[in-house]
């Protein structure tokens, strides 16, 4: 486990972090409640217990904890398990520090063999935060995950999308986006069969993506609709970049099982305006142009 141990005492500190490293664990240490608070806002990602003295000047534990947690309520920040370190035994103070947001409550001198079972007791808690964390990730990423093609979803996209027009705003620098489609995309269906489009979906986000640089991102937003935000990138150039995907895709057939497939996308493409998109505006007129490009009689773009 890594270990924040909090307290005024140099010798306590270092006997604790004695004992805790013998144990195998990582020891932080922190002099006071100030920097146990700065510790916290920066390691709590990493923190699995935070050990806390009680009596300490200016900031006390107690304190201390009550501003941890509020912080980690405000900020949205990991939760760590927090023990106290006392001397006192008072019924009054044990029910304090609980309150206050401890977990637990130590008295003080702490006999090695009742520290060593607290840290058993803890790591069975770390543990089973980390099983979570990991399996919440997992959910997260797949949320936002397209599972034919593994790129973004729609909702995943809108949300880059949010961030992108919110920094555009801020910085007054833009973006272009793009939405392409498939051109005639039910033929490949009718005639060879689904599997053989869900090949094409796979392999067209597989040619775009080669064509993307590493901030663009590249989302599923339909059937066989695609969006691209192209960042740092506008007018002529995000014309060209669209160009160079649809050329990705017209260049060379598709093989599927020996069956050959020539497959193209229409494009719509337009350039973020700082002053008076959103982005909803910037997805419809893409939209606009990619009805365009579709009427003008398709593997094109139009920006
Ligand atoms: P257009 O050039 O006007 O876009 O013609 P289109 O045939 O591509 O457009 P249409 O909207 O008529 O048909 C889209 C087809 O895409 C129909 C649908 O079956 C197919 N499609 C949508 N999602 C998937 C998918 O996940 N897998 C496969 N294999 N096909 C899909
Ligand atoms: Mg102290
Ligand atoms: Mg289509
Ligand atoms: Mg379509």
């Amino acid at each position: 486990m890594k270990i924040l141990i909090v307290d005024d005492t140099n010798t306590d500190r270092l006997l604790l972090k004695m004992y805790l490293l013998k144990l195998g664990h990582q020891v932080v240490e922190a002099v006071d409640g100030e920097q146990a608070i700065i510790q916290y806002i920066k390691d709590a990602n990493e923190l699995d217990l935070i050990l806390m003295d009680v009596q300490m000047p200016e900031l006390g534990g107690f304190e201390a904890v009550n501003k941890i947690r509020s912080i980690q309520e405000s900020r949205n920040l990991e939760w760590v398990p927090i023990i106290f370190l006392s001397a006192s035994a008072e019924a009054d103070d044990i029910e304090e520090g609980i309150r206050a947001g401890g977990d637990d409550y130590l008295i003080k001198p702490i006999h090695q063999k009742v520290l060593s079972a607290k840290m058993l007791a803890m790591q069975r808690i770390a543990d089973m935060r980390h099983r979570l964390i990991l399996a919440n990730n997992v959910l997260e990423a797949q949320a936002s995950t397209d599972h034919l093609t593994g790129i973004l979803n729609r909702r995943a996209l809108e949300t880059v999308l949010d961030r992108e027009v919110a920094r555009s705003k801020r910085f007054a620098s833009s973006f272009s986006f793009a939405l392409f489609d498939l051109d005639h995309f039910k033929r490949v269906n009718d005639e060879h069969g689904h599997d053989a489009g869900d090949y094409v979906l796979a392999e067209v986000v597989k040619r775009v993506s080669e064509g993307l640089r590493s901030d663009d991102a590249l989302g599923r937003v339909g059937g066989e609709e695609f969006g691209v935000l192209i960042v740092n990138c506008v007018g002529k150039t995000a014309k060209e970049a669209c160009e160079r995907y649809r050329q990705l895709i017209s260049e060379k057939p598709f093989y599927y099982n020996d069956i050959e497939m020539n497959i193209t996308i229409s494009v719509g493409c337009v350039t973020f305006n700082v002053k008076e998109d959103s982005r909803e505006s910037i997805y419809k007129k893409a939209d606009v142009c990619l009805y365009e490009a579709k009427r003008l009689g398709r593997n094109q773009v139009v920006y």
